[in-house]
């Protein structure tokens, strides 16, 4: 127990580096790399898709890498990383049917790299040139949403819409731990159960909504919440994307089947600070994150991988060139992405132009061709 952690109440089974052996903790792959079994979720993966789920994980960090550093050189206003979500995130995302709909927070970018987002439209959110540009229909993946929580809603309407077509899909809302606190996911919990809706609630417990630990967001570990609202919650080791693909692949078919909601809480570790506006060494020590480097979500899938023989020397070596190659096309693609005109930010307020937002953009250009002059 550090003494930042003292500070607060600790909730048994919730402060996360001294977690002792956790019995409620869905885990496919340890931390050690060692493929263990568990009685209510199986898993069966081909070699393929070992050495695949390995090469998304390795890609996102690159990516995640990149993106600060280009927002510490002053190309990105901000950036929100993902580092020590990985496994959560594209065990989550790789679960998904090509007809599910994901709706994603602001730090969703597995989950986007699993739905085929380039990596460069997320950015252009982040450098402040448009709000995503991606295609959410094409993509089966919205927007980010900023507003903690009002995804859920999102999603949970959305559910109902499927419901309504009787189709053969589910919607998936990704939360934060710290979002549990907040009004709009407890009524998207409420309407979600008591319709039967085909949503997913698929909660990454990284055990900080910013600065403010888990412990001040709630008295009982979170999946247990889901029992009051009325539908299963599950807790996963969100640091094992084996664990998190099962888990979710069986909540995602429970809900197209119309048995309801569930709530899975993935437990796992924000290993960098909340966006790169924040300094996490005024609020937790060191040797948290130390202890957490020990269950690196990518270095047991290596472990495994290697050890095992499934994949040589030379896959993680080819892996590894096409991070650099990655790299350097979202490097290149950034420099070189233009500055949008200032008018854009008119055309998109209403789907259709009023002559309120039309007179504005007007007195807008007026004032630029003003500067020009
Ligand atoms: C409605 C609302 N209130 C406050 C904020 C400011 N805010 C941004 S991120 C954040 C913490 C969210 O924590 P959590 O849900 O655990 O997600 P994480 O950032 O850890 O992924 C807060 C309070 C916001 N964006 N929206
Ligand atoms: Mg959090």
């Amino acid at each position: 127990m550090t003494a930042v952690r003292e500070m607060v109440d600790p909730v048994p089974g919730a402060a996360a580096p001294h977690l002792p052996a956790q019995p409620d903790l869905v885990q496919l792959l340890t931390p050690e790399g060692e493929r263990v079994e568990h009685p209510d979720y199986s898993l069966d993966v081909t070699d393929e898709e070992l050495r695949s789920l390995y090469r998304d994980l390795a890609l996102v960090r690159r990516w995640d890498v990149e993106a600060t550093a280009l927002q510490r050189q002053g190309e990105l206003g901000i950036w929100a990383s993902l580092q020590g979500q990985e496994a959560a995130q594209i065990g989550a995302g790789r679960a998904l049917g090509e007809a599910d709909m994901a709706f994603p927070t602001y730090r969703e970018h597995g989950v986007a790299w699993t739905r085929g987002v380039d990596p460069l439209d997320v950015i252009s959110l982040f450098r402040g040139n448009d709000l995503g540009g991606w295609d959410p229909v094409a993509t089966r993946f919205n927007l980010y949403t900023v507003v903690i929580g009002a995804q859920c809603l999102h999603a949970t309407g959305y559910a109902m819409g499927i419901q309504r077509d009787t189709a053969d899909a589910a919607a998936i809302a990704f939360l934060g731990d710290g979002a549990t606190s907040q009004g709009e996911v407890n009524e998207a919990f409420i309407w979600a159960a008591t319709f039967d809706s085909p949503v997913v609630f698929f909660c990454q417990n990284n055990q900080y909504a910013i600065s403010v630990p888990i412990e001040r967001q709630s008295k009982v570990p979170l999946f247990q919440r889901a029992a009051g609202f009325g539908f299963p919650g599950v807790r996963v080791d969100g640091n094992d994307v084996l664990a998190v693909l099962a888990v979710t692949r069986a909540a995602l078919a429970r809900a197209r089947e119309g048995s309801g909601p569930t709530f899975i809480e993935a437990f796992t570790y924000r290993m960098g600070a909340h966006t790169t506006s924040d300094d996490p060494t005024r609020y937790r020590l060191a040797d948290e994150l130390e202890e957490w480097k020990l269950r690196d979500p990518i270095a047991r899938v290596k472990a495994y991988l290697s050890r095992s023989g499934k994949a040589d020397a030379e896959f993680f070596a080819g892996v590894d060139a096409e991070g650099d190659e990655l790299a350097a096309r979202i490097r290149t693609g950034t420099l070189e992405m233009p500055d949008p005109a200032g008018t854009e930010m008119f055309d998109h307020v209403y789907a259709e132009q009023t002559e309120e937002i039309a007179a504005q953009r007007a007195a807008f250009l007026a004032y630029q061709e003003g500067f020009e002059k």
